[in-house]
């Protein structure tokens, strides 16, 4: 599939900071548009977003040097090439043009706008919806569609840091299908917005990812929170409804010491932290327990909790396949927690998921805290059969989208999914 031109858009995304919104015409007529999330607790080994840098225009973050890269560099490098035709293609010639390892050239906001908008180009051409073009370039079929995980608390670089911690996630485990899912998830949440009033005096205002942001004591009294909102939702907790907390400890982790106040901790100080927050409370998932760049105690994290909790790597793996070699080598961790634009490209991005499955780890697909309307994250995560999504709170259209997204989707799969 021949592309005849490839042009780019700044535009804002759901913190108001632009992004990347790429659309792919083929030769056929057909196009594809697609926009790129942007994220805030982001790590040190992510790729890298072209930013413009001039003060004049939003604080140096605009995007028209990504976009003017997409409508003349790389518009000229695909456009019109008959021997560029798959995705693989696609993404190796981004790779290859960037000539970087971090796509800081060309920009990883332009590049994986441009290989996201080829993507969905190719699946209106195929007459196939998206997330079943995801499942053959996978090459493996859709086997259940994802569970979610919904920000119910938001702390850290999400919400001007009033906790360290930054995500406390509730899992509807009972349900059966995401309408079921968003339906529980919804009534906990609601008792959330309760439970802040009654205990905070405070309105119903919302995190950068939509979650609640009351100014807890302790990590531990969000989670005691957690739990009398799914009490009281009429839910059981852990079995019903149970916890994912994204510790995102990079972000307090400061001369080797972790500093979640009072006293900052050792590493092992750390891990027996985190043991006893699993031990006390129905948390089924820890992501970034520890620090990106701790890899000496990431192993003992994993080890310690095996059998009790997911162990997600986030910010320690960046979607990056080098790193999660490293990481299944090294048994750090147990669990991926992919974002396509850590990476830059869907070909490298499915690489990320390959070697995760591979090693037999889960797979959550995760948005970011600067999002956009587009809802391509749904169908990646339906067509690659994440085990879970991480897509926000249940407030805020670019949040929504996504499970709007599944929603639509699993009505046009019923009677089709085992
Ligand atoms: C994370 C993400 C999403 P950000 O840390 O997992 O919650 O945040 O997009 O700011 O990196
Ligand atoms: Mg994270």
């Amino acid at each position: 599939m021949t592309i005849r031109r490839l042009t780019g858009l700044e535009i804002l995304d759901s913190r108001g900071c632009p992004t990347v919104r790429a659309t792919c015409a083929l030769a056929s007529g057909t196009t594809g548009t697609a926009s790129v999330p942007s994220g805030a607790s982001t790590g040190a080994a992510e790729a890298v977003e072209l930013r413009d840098g001039d003060p004049a225009r939003y604080a140096g973050r605009g995007c028209r040097k990504a976009v003017a890269n997409i409508n003349h560099e790389l518009n000229r490098a695909l456009s019109g090439r008959a021997d560029i035709a798959t995705q693989a293609d696609v993404d190796r010639v981004l790779a290859e043009l960037d000539g970087t390892p971090n796509k800081a050239r060309l920009g990883a906001n332009a590049i994986l706008a441009v290989s996201l908008a080829f993507a969905r180009a190719q699946a209106v051409e195929r007459q196939v919806p998206l997330y079943q073009h995801f499942a053959d370039m996978l090459g493996t079929p859709i086997r259940h569609l994802p569970r979610l995980t919904i920000n119910l608390f938001s702390g850290g670089k999400h919400a001007g840091g009033q906790v360290p911690i930054q995500d406390v996630l509730i899992v509807p485990r009972s349900a059966r299908t995401i309408d079921e899912a968003l339906v529980m998830a919804s009534a906990v949440y609601a008792q959330a917005v309760a439970l802040i009033r009654r205990e905070y005096d405070m309105r119903w205002l919302t995190a950068d990812e939509g979650g609640l942001a009351p100014p807890a004591a302790s990590a531990e009294q969000l989670f005691e929170h957690a739990v009398t909102c799914i009490r009281a939702a009429g839910f059981e907790p852990g079995r019903d409804v149970a916890l994912a907390v994204d510790v995102a400890s990079s972000h307090f982790y400061r001369d080797g010491r972790y500093d979640l106040g009072p006293t900052p901790m050792t590493a092992q100080q750390m891990i027996a932290h985190v043991s006893g927050w699993v031990e006390r409370f129905p948390i089924i998932s820890i992501e970034d327990g520890l620090a990106e760049d701790d890899w000496e105690d990431w192993p003992d994290l994993c080890a310690a909790l095996a059998g009790k909790a997911l162990i997600l790597g986030d910010d320690l793996l960046c979607t990056n396949p080098q790193r999660i070699q490293r990481g299944i080598e090294a048994r750090a961790c147990n669990a991926l927690l992919l974002k396509a634009n850590q990476i830059g490209t869907l070909s490298e991005a499915l690489e990320a998921y390959r070697l995760a499955r591979a090693a037999n780890w889960s797979v959550t697909l995760s948005v970011r805290s600067g999002d956009t309307e587009d809802d391509w994250l749904a169908d990646l995560a339906v067509g690659w059969t994440a085990d879970y999504t991480k897509a926000g709170s249940l407030t805020q259209s670019e949040r929504l989208s996504k499970y709007n997204r599944l929603l639509a989707i699993e009505t046009e799969r019923r009677g089709n999914m085992s």
